[in-house]
């Protein structure tokens, strides 16, 4: 339906069309038979598994808790081939639910949302394309991710460069071919670390800059085995209760025994072990690795001799284990050989700590110390994450307010969900939510249900608007904080949960650290006490 200006008209609209708009669709249009559309900017669905198409691209959790666990049809009839779903797979198993939910007809590709305005009056959400189409809806809801926008250093003389350059997070739909090819790369985050092994595989030479050294551990990836299929299918519902009751949303749990009380040698080899089975349960192997940080500490040095050990270049290998934040308090990578592709004779490692990149020229990069020709540079570099997707989106909410304005000093909502002075907008996964601290699809899932639940509920009690109270705002802002507070993860300052990644962002510790289980009983208990802390009317 159009209103009088040609605006298509709405109950609600979804922006972004990966694991959250999908099933954010899907809940809302299925569930509850509102008018529904998803706007996307891809030119198919996947949201950040669309853009980042480069090569090594890898889920880090494991394959029987990446998916949606929503539909037990949807568990028996989909099998995983690999414990790590690659980014192929995961896009063929997002097709697969799309059509099967027969969601596409109700997405709008090749749409970039650029502005969306709350109108008080109507008590609507304008929303308007790049394409300049209007759409408007009583509910907006954002499933941009966290990890969506881009962020490509600004270095003095890029535009010079006579090469071609790509970021890992706008990969071409054709790939990129490194034969014979002098490659740069710049970043070594969990991307870096998963691309450096299979670029140096086909490229002449390999230049890796590393800024700030990074922990990673052997993912151990393998295709699964019948047994394991097997073994998915009659357990998918055990596995899913799992992940309700794990800190983290993954399909493992925390042991109880802490590191400080483990006799050294004990200690050892529960680490080797777990370096051996490898993943990011590695981080589960002590309860008090995350937050007493001489627990972190017997984790951080095993992991240092483990790369010292691998690397045969003494240099080298010192360059790689200079770590300077405790295990995990940034996202941790695991990876395929990274540490074992500096063992090569085409890979060379460059410390842009010590000699920083000061410009690039047309024939390549340079440091403070010496120019690197090449023919490719791969920024690695990461994203402006978790406020990024929303800002970049003008949303103004009642009076004209801009986010940008709202959130200038660092994000500030109600439970990761809700912004005082945005009526009716929900933000999955939002800043102030585990997000990317959890396994994100059930992250999606808890928020997709409980907006659709609370839509539900406004309908049924005849309500037509929400909005997070500025004093539960502030409430929870000052929890987000406190909570972070307690774990070791602040101490790695350069960390892009804090925003340090993008120069002259705020320094705000973004996602919730509480864990899930915690999150999930606070956010049941608002509704048990009538959405507390949100306005409705
Ligand atoms: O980005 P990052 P990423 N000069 O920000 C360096 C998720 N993910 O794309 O640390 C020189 O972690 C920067 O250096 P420093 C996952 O959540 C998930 O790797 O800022 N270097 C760093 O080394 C992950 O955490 C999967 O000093 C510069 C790197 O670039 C998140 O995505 C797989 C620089 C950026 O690391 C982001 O990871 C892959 C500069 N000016 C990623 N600017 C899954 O498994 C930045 N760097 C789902």
């Amino acid at each position: 339906m159009t209103d009088i200006t040609g605006a298509t008209e709405l109950d609600a609209l979804v922006v972004g069309a990966g694991f959250a708009g999908l099933y954010q669709l899907l809940c809302l249009r299925d569930r509850l038979g509102l008018s529904v559309k998803a706007l996307e900017a891809g030119a198919g669905v996947g949201g950040t598994w669309y853009w980042n198409r480069y090569p090594g691209a890898r889920c880090d959790s494991e394959s029987h808790v990446y998916w949606y666990t929503f539909s037990p049809e949807l568990m028996r009839e989909w099998e995983w081939s690999e414990r790590y779903p690659g980014q192929p797979e995961i896009m063929r198993y997002l097709n697969f639910v799309a059509d099967r939910f027969d969601l596409k007809r109700d997405i709008q590709f090749n749409t970039r949302v650029v502005a969306a305005e709350y109108d008080e009056a109507a008590n609507r959400w304008r929303v308007r394309t790049e394409a300049g189409e209007t759409f408007v809806a009583k509910f907006l809801i954002t499933a941009v991710g966290c990890l969506s926008t881009a962020n490509v250093p600004k270095f003095e003389g890029l535009e010079s460069f006579a090469g071609d350059w790509y970021h890992t997070g706008q990969w071409p739909h054709e790939g990129v071919d490194f034969t014979g090819k002098r490659v740069g790369m710049i970043g070594t985050g969990s991307t870096g670390i998963q691309a450096a092994p299979v670029i140096a595989a086909s490229a002449e030479h390999l230049t890796v800059f590393q800024r700030t050294a990074n922990y990673s551990v052997p993912a151990r990836n393998a295709p699964l085995t019948s047994e394991f299929q097997g073994y998915i299918k009659e357990n998918a519902a055990g596995i899913r209760a799992v992940t309700r009751e794990t800190l983290n949303g993954m399909g493992f749990r925390i042991e109880e025994r802490l590191a400080v009380e483990t006799p050294a040698e004990e200690r050892e080899a529960i680490y080797e072990a777990a370096w051996e089975r490898g993943g990011l349960q590695f981080r589960a192997a002590f309860k008090d690795m995350m937050v007493d940080k001489a627990a972190n500490d017997t984790a951080a040095d095993f992991v240092k001799r483990k790369i010292r050990s691998i690397v045969k270049d003494p240099r080298t290998a010192a360059i790689l284990s200079d770590i300077d934040h405790p295990y995990a308090a940034k996202r941790p990578p695991i990876d395929t050989n990274y540490f074992e592709t500096y063992n090569r004779a085409n890979v060379t490692l460059v410390d842009v700590k010590a000699a920083p990149i000061q410009r690039i020229t047309p024939a390549g990069v340079c440091t403070t110390e010496a120019e690197y020709p090449l023919d490719i540079i791969v920024f690695a570099t990461g994203f402006d994450a978790m406020t990024g997707p929303m800002l970049r989106m003008n949303i103004r909410g009642r009076d004209g307010v801009a986010l940008q304005d709202v959130w200038d000093a660092g994000p500030r909502n109600y439970l990761g969900l809700q912004i005082a002075g945005f009526p009716n907008l929900f933000t999955i996964t939002g800043p102030g939510s585990p997000s990317v601290l959890c396994n994100m699809p059930v992250a999606i899932e808890q928020h997709a249900d409980w907006i659709t639940d609370c839509i539900a509920h406004m309908r049924t009690k005849g309500l037509e608007r929400i909005e997070a109270r500025p004093e539960a705002v502030e409430k929870w802002v000052a929890e987000v904080n406190d909570v972070a507070g307690k774990t070791l993860l602040p101490l790695a300052t350069h960390s892009w949960y804090l925003g340090a990644n993008i120069p002259g962002k705020p320094r705000v510790f973004m996602p919730y650290a509480g864990g899930m289980v915690r999150y999930r009983e606070i956010c049941q208990d608002v509704v048990a006490r009538g959405y507390e802390g949100f306005a409705l009317a």
